[in-house]
């Protein structure tokens, strides 16, 4: 199960609610995140959000590293995780690179559906809850966060634009894998609805 949206809608936040609401049912929970769930895959995390301005980095090399990760994430934690039945909650996955790679940056998805296939051999999420919103909506709410801001967080209101435009066109494409929250409500309501759509189905699988 993956939770997805541009940056600042409240993926970490309702990521928790999700674990303890499969937990209650007795479900073993592995909570992990992309890029990054190993440290090797951290380590490429940081290269990524590094905004280190001497060397731009090229959105091929993006590409390929986001995979890279995700192959060591997918081999170290992800499968072995599915294979002894645990479910595994991981902040953001492949619909991000469709979202960010492609949508933001301009790469063709048949070439990021190529690595797809390569790395992950079939496997995709059961189900993705999108959490959306105006992008200047979530960019007040991270305002007040402080910090230094990361290579991701430093692109311009259209980047983010695109990247919204792109998960929606995933979703809309796959509804039966998707659930799109309207996140701008407050977060009871979010976490109401998001209790909704795992009765309805997560309760079908069992
Ligand atoms: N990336 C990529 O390019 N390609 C890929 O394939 C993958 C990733 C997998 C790091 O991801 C970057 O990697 C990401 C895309 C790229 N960069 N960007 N942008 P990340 O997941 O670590 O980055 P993020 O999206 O920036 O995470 P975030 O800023 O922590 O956002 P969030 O998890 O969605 O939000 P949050 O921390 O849960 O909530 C933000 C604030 O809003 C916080 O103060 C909450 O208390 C508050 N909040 C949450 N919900 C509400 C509601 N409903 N009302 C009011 N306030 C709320």
């Amino acid at each position: 199960m993956t939770l997805e949206g541009a940056e600042g809608v409240g993926k970490s936040t309702n990521l928790a609610l999700v674990v303890e609401w499969l937990e209650a049912r007795g479900l073993e929970v592995v909570q992990t995140r992309e890029p990054g769930g190993t440290p090797r895959a951290e380590a490429i995390r940081q290269l990524l959000l590094d905004p280190a301005e001497g060397e731009p980095l090229d959105d091929d090399a993006e590409l390929l590293l986001v995979f890279a990760a995700r192959a060591q994430h997918l081999a170290r934690v992800i499968r072995p995780a599915l294979a002894r039945g645990a479910w595994v909650v991981c902040d953001r996955f492949t619909d991000a690179t469709f979202a960010y790679q492609g949508g933001g940056r301009g790469i063709p998805a048949p070439r990021i559906a190529e690595l797809e296939t390569f790395v992950q051999r079939g496997l995709e999420p059961d189900l993705t809850l999108l959490l959306d919103m105006p992008i200047r909506e979530a960019q007040r709410r991270l305002a007040g966060r402080g910090g230094e801001r990361d290579r991701f967080e430093r692109e311009r209101a259209d980047f983010f634009e695109a990247v919204r435009a792109a998960y929606l066109d995933r979703a809309q494409a796959s509804p039966q894998r998707f659930a799109v929250i309207d996140a701008t409500r407050p977060l009871a309501e979010v976490g109401e609805e998001i209790r909704g759509v795992l009765e309805e189905r997560v309760s079908a699988w069992q």
